[in-house]
């Protein structure tokens, strides 16, 4: 088989779960302790704002002390050593990507590391706790400001260059993502659409497992790591 020329890679939680952030719908799972609908949804956040802070205020205490596992660091090397055309596209808000030395990387669904202000779209790094009394650094109304993640109904980021990228590959690899939440899980269409082969990387089988070409399950830091030294050996 040749060796590909532009790869696009998918992460999800379960990228993660190894350095120990919950995934969302495995059975301890975030979503399984907390309805998505009161925390994750605008509606949720207007109907009550100080549930929502707190629980990625809770989630936001929860990183500190994280660290990148073998696989953050395989992709990592796979983004410097990869000759051809890379894009790494997370759907994660935590930073393990960038602690690993990812560089080209988009992240879809935000960053909790970041606030996001309601009424002037201004975002930037924000360490500490958000709460509803806090005024905007930049416009500075009170109120507004929020965690800078993509919740239900709201549009994920830099769509046009992720389907860019996905148009251009010839290589779509998915890690640790159910595959259950849109637009990503439309990714691999799009993939194959452009004549790419798609690879599912997972724990294990997921739903949409046979719309791949080729799945390999385990954990990820033990078969992420080894299909990075595959590539690259050529
Ligand atoms: C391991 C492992 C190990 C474990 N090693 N693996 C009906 C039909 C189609 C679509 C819709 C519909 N109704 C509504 C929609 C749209 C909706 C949607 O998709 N809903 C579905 C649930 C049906 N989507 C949206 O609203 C999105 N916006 C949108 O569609 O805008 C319009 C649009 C149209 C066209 C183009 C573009 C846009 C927004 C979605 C926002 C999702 N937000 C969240 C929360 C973010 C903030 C936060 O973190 O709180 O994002 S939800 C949550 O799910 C989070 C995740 O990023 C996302 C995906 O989860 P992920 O990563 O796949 O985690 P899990 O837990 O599901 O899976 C983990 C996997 O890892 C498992 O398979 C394990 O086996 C595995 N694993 N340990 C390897 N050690």
């Amino acid at each position: 088989m040749r060796p590909p020329s532009s790869i696009v890679v998918l992460t999800g939680a379960g990228i993660s779960a190894e350095s120990g952030i919950d995934t969302f719908r495995d059975t301890d799972g975030i979503w399984s302790k907390v309805d998505f609908r009161e925390v994750a949804t605008p509606e949720g956040f207007a109907a009550d704002p100080h549930k929502v802070h707190a629980f990625y205020n809770q989630r936001r205490a929860g990183l500190k002390g994280i660290k990148p596992n073998a696989a953050h660091f395989a992709l990592a090397r796979l983004e410097r050593e990869f000759g051809g055309a890379f894009l790494l596209v997370t759907q994660n808000i935590d930073h393990l990507h960038e602690q690993a030395g990812s560089e080209r990387l988009i992240h879809m669904h935000g960053e909790l590391a970041n606030s996001l202000c309601g009424n002037c779209g201004d975002r930037r790094l924000w360490d500490g706790d958000l709460s509803t009394d806090l005024p905007c650094r930049a416009c500075g109304s009170r109120g507004r400001l929020r965690p800078d993640v993509v919740w239900f109904g709201e549009m994920p980021y830099q769509m046009e260059r992720i389907y860019a990228a996905l148009a251009g590959c010839d290589l779509f690899v998915a890690v640790g993502t159910s595959g259950t939440v849109y637009p990503a899980a439309g990714f691999i269409e799009e993939a194959r659409a452009a004549g790419a082969r798609t690879l599912e990387l997972n724990l294990e089988p997921t739903e949409g497992t046979s719309r791949f070409s080729d799945a390999i399950h385990g954990k990820a830091t033990e078969i992420v790591p080894a299909w990075v030294e595959k590539v690259l050996a050529g």
